[in-house]
């Protein structure tokens, strides 16, 4: 086991006062595309923000150049499960990586995979994003509890290393908010923004909004930019 430097699970943004927040589904190495759909939204990167839902490697074929946009100081991404596996890639299970994209990684010199691990360690596992309509929150899959607050909790305070890890595993792979069709959605912010689950459209449950409309499948899918203090797509 590698060491990893110990980050914030949970990060603050303040309100973007001279630009717009933005938010993008999942990317799967597709980042061609994703810079065409900022240039069509006209984003701005001197003002505006980009934050992802995290997915930002695997199945597309530009998986590489994820380094080049973690520099980038207006890019700000949550970890997802694909993420995770690059954190954990000398102790996940490979085999459902590789079945799942992952591939590419194992091709890398062992260096070139340990700097991608300790890049992908100081991935945040929640973002919360001021704006002046109210609290944001942002995560791969799914906030696991009735409350915003229970689940920075128990990301900020785990009581046991397995508990965070059973919390983050929920955080970044559940699919039963989507699969149940369930509105009650997630008290202490105006909305909770999520991708995983590829979808035609948007999908709002509550305040919950899926945003992955499968950007990274070229052909039938589009990659969905979400204005954050209007909740409209850019
Ligand atoms: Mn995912």
């Amino acid at each position: 086991m590698h060491e990893l430097p110990e980050v914030p699970r949970v990060k603050r943004f303040a309100a973007n006062t001279v630009g717009r927040d933005i938010a993008v589904g999942d990317i799967h190495g597709h980042f061609t595309r994703l810079q065409a759909a900022l240039e069509a939204a006209r984003f701005n990167p001197m003002v505006d923000r980009l934050f992802s839902v995290g997915d930002l490697i695997d199945r597309g074929p530009e998986c590489p150049d994820v380094l080049h946009w973690l520099d980038k100081p207006w890019f700000h991404p949550v970890c997802g499960n694909h993420d995770d596996y690059v954190v954990h890639f000398d102790t996940c299970d490979v085999d459902s990586w590789i079945f799942n994209g992952g591939l590419w990684f194992t091709k890398l010199p062992l260096s070139e995979r340990k700097q991608f691990a300790a890049k992908f360690a100081g991935l945040p596992i929640a973002i919360e994003v001021e704006t002046a309509q109210g609290l944001i929150g942002i995560v791969h899959a799914d906030c696991p509890f009735p409350s915003w607050e229970q689940m920075r909790n128990e990301l900020q305070f785990p009581e046991s290393e397995q508990r965070l890890r059973q919390v983050q595993n929920r955080i970044m792979w559940s699919r039963s908010r989507i699969d149940l069709l369930e509105t009650h959605g997630v008290e202490g912010l105006r909305a909770l923004i999520v991708g995983h689950t590829p979808l035609q459209q948007p999908v709002r449950l509550g305040n919950v909004i899926h945003i992955d409309t499968a950007g990274w499948r070229p052909a039938i899918g589009h990659f969905t930019l979400l204005n954050l203090a209007t909740l409209e797509t850019a």
